[in-house]
């Protein structure tokens, strides 16, 4: 899919200069950073098992729709969300405690993941890019990050991996990307992100990197590039 609906209503000179920008941007290409849930491996179904299960116990209301917000959102934000939507105010040890028994509902439900559950493609296209010779990242909101990759069996591709634990700020600010980029040693200029959240195009765009966004024009058609889903990414597209 070519870049991007931010043409629309620019006149020619100003696309040229556009498109002179991000061919720019792609010439100097030395990084690729990907986000996890929804790029890498489908998690979201066991994200949604357990808010779902929490919300039962604590008799809130939630269904697929609402968790669908979640997509790149830090675990404490997801809960606050949750109760805000309830109107349920708690105590900060019930919900610190309400994120941990959440949080252990998750792991319960990661324990039966495998190399099987990694989205089909995106292992071609880590082959694929490390054999030319291009750095690659993980860059997610997610704590349980280093768990997920051991069972997926594809941490080795990957030359750092920023997770929840690395940065303050979480998505949709820049902050993520940006320490993942300095890890790399690269300028921002010189990476690519691939995410599937709204929060997460956004954060990309204001680290001033490439962004290819997997799914829907409503939720990421504002990135650089957009597939449907991942074993539609042409990367000859993306990096000539
Ligand atoms: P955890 P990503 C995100 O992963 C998920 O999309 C989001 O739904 C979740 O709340 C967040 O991780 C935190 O996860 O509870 O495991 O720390 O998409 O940034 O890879
Ligand atoms: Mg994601």
């Amino acid at each position: 899919m070519k870049p991007k609906n931010a043409l629309k209503g620019l006149d020619c000179r100003k696309i040229i200069y556009y498109r002179q920008g991000v061919n720019k941007k792609m010439k100097s290409l030395k990084g690729f950073i990907f986000d996890l849930d929804g790029v890498i491996t489908d998690t979201a179904e066991y994200h949604y098992l357990g808010w779902k299960r929490l919300a039962k116990e604590e008799q809130m209301e939630f269904d697929r729709k609402f968790n669908d917000k979640f997509r790149g959102v830090s675990r404490m934000r997801c809960l606050d969300m949750l109760l805000k939507e309830n109107n349920r105010e708690v105590t900060p040890q019930e919900r610190k405690e309400m994120a941990e028994r959440k949080n252990s509902y998750y792991r319960e439900y990661l324990k039966t993941i495998s190399k099987d559950n990694l989205l089909s493609g995106i292992e071609e296209i880590l082959k694929d890019l490390k054999q030319r010779g291009y750095k690659l990242a993980i860059a997610s909101a997610s704590k349980n990050t280093k768990i997920v990759l051991d069972k997926l069996d594809i941490r080795n591709y990957f030359d750092t991996v920023s997770d929840g634990y690395s940065v303050k700020n979480t998505k949709p600010a820049p902050d993520l990307f940006l320490h993942t980029a300095e890890k790399l040693n690269l300028k921002p200029k010189e990476c690519v992100v691939f995410e599937d959240a709204k929060a997460g195009i956004d954060a990309a765009i204001k680290a001033n990197m490439l962004s290819v966004g997997i799914g829907p024009t409503e939720r990421v058609g504002h990135a650089d590039f957009r597939y449907d889903q991942v074993s539609d990414i042409d990367l000859e597209e993306i990096i000539n």
